[in-house]
């Protein structure tokens, strides 16, 4: 344990592909990172308990609990991390913060705009007692995207004019590829753009330091009825396949969305690039230690897109990792993430970001849903209210 840190027990609720991303990251934080509280890997919960079992040994969690509220209940637990469904996170983050736990809630936030402002008012009154909530947006704490942050709130880019912004995956172009329950809308509350489209509309939010106002939106679902995984049936997709739709941010900028899961080739693409009266940033995940910087002050003669290789010790979350050229991966944001929220606990800071952030994200999914079923008009997205249609 480092000198003079304290140790929090972490208890993780589900252990699949996010379980696992969250467990190496809880380690990694503690070994690279050395934060004052030293998280302890105390409890795995599932209900299955052979597989909780099996995933508690790979990843070193000291106990298995089969019921979450055993789990959050437990005294040597006191922050509990969700990587379960939609459907639950607001039943058990509700839960875990009035149990005084601190809360991670992997993202989107909850499955409606009603759901994450009952957990945002949860935790803004767990704040009153030092109890500290946050969402798992993880790609803000990609290096390149943080760099991206810093440059446009040191006022490079200018006055943004443009954000364009696409999350592009391909894992459902298949007819045959099976059901499962991203596809079910009671589990997950909506498709692509609830899953992954909710990255970019947290990450542009992010990056801009401004909201986004109003959306104009179309989606669909391109294929109705899929194989269930052990062949028996069929199983209705009730989400959408795939979101477009046209928004504003606070500032004035212009901007586009799209976020699709039939973007064949596209495995895991988060396109962003950003437009401002004196330069423009421009990102793909799938190339994701560098970032694209445009800056109209260098001279004429050499001015161009600059890739940056976002490896130096002075980019964020780099110095605790390799030397200069050594790349980072996926599973580092969720090391940085860890480090981040042990931090701001220790420092009785609130950490970022927020349950409000993700509530945010959740009214833009709104009006995205409310713009598309209506199928013309402008949805204006008011913090203090759900989505308005106003034309
Ligand atoms: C599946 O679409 C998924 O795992 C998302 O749920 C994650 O949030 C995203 O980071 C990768 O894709």
């Amino acid at each position: 344990m480092a000198d003079g840190s304290a140790p929090i027990g972490i208890g993780m609720i589900g252990y699949a592909f996010m379980g696992m991303a969250h467990s190496q990251g809880w380690r990694n934080a503690k070994s690279f990172f050395d934060p004052s509280l030293e998280p302890q890997l105390v409890a795995l919960g599932g209900r299955d308990r052979a597989a909780a079992e099996e995933m508690a040994r790979r990843f070193d969690w000291q106990h298995v609990e089969t019921d979450w509220r055993a789990l959050i209940d437990r005294d040597d637990v006191g922050l509990v991390d969700i990587c379960t469904p939609g459907d639950t996170h607001a039943e058990i983050a509700v839960a875990a913060l009035a149990a005084g736990k601190h809360v991670l809630c992997e993202k989107p936030l909850a499955n409606s705009v009603d759901e994450a402002r009952v957990m945002t008012e949860a935790a803004d009154k767990a704040r009153a007692h030092g109890v500290r909530a946050m969402v798992g947006f993880t790609y803000r704490r990609v290096p390149a995207l943080a760099l991206a942050r810093r440059l446009v709130a040191a006022g490079r880019l200018g006055t943004l004019r443009h954000v364009r912004a696409q999350y592009l995956q391909d894992w459902l172009t298949d007819p045959d590829a099976p059901f499962s329950w991203r596809l079910d809308r009671h589990r997950a509350g909506s498709g692509a753009l609830g899953d992954i489209g909710a990255h970019v509309i947290d990450l542009t939010q992010f990056l801009t330091g401004e909201h986004i106002t109003g959306v104009s939106a179309t989606i669909d679902t391109f294929v109705a009825e899929r194989p269930m995984p052990d062949g028996e049936g069929t199983g209705q997709v009730t989400v959408d396949d795939a979101a477009v739709f046209l928004g504003r941010f606070s500032g004035g900028a212009l901007a586009t969305f799209e976020a699709t899961r039939y973007a064949l080739g596209r495995k895991n693409a988060i396109r962003i690039e950003l437009n401002g009266s004196n330069g423009s940033l421009a990102f793909d995940f799938e190339d994701m230690n560098t970032l694209q910087f445009f800056d109209s002050s260098s001279p004429a003669d050499t001015r161009g897109f600059t890739r940056i290789l976002v490896t130096e010790p002075q980019h964020p979350y780099l110095g605790a990792w390799w030397p200069p050229g050594h790349l980072l991966g996926y599973e580092h944001g969720f090391s940085h993430q860890a480090a981040d929220l042990l931090t701001a606990i220790a420092d009785g800071a609130d950490p970022e970001p927020s349950f409000a952030d993700g509530l945010r994200v959740q009214r833009v999914v709104a009006a995205v849903q409310e713009s598309a079923a209506a199928q013309s008009g402008w949805v204006a997205i008011d913090d203090d209210d759900t989505a308005k249609e106003v034309a």
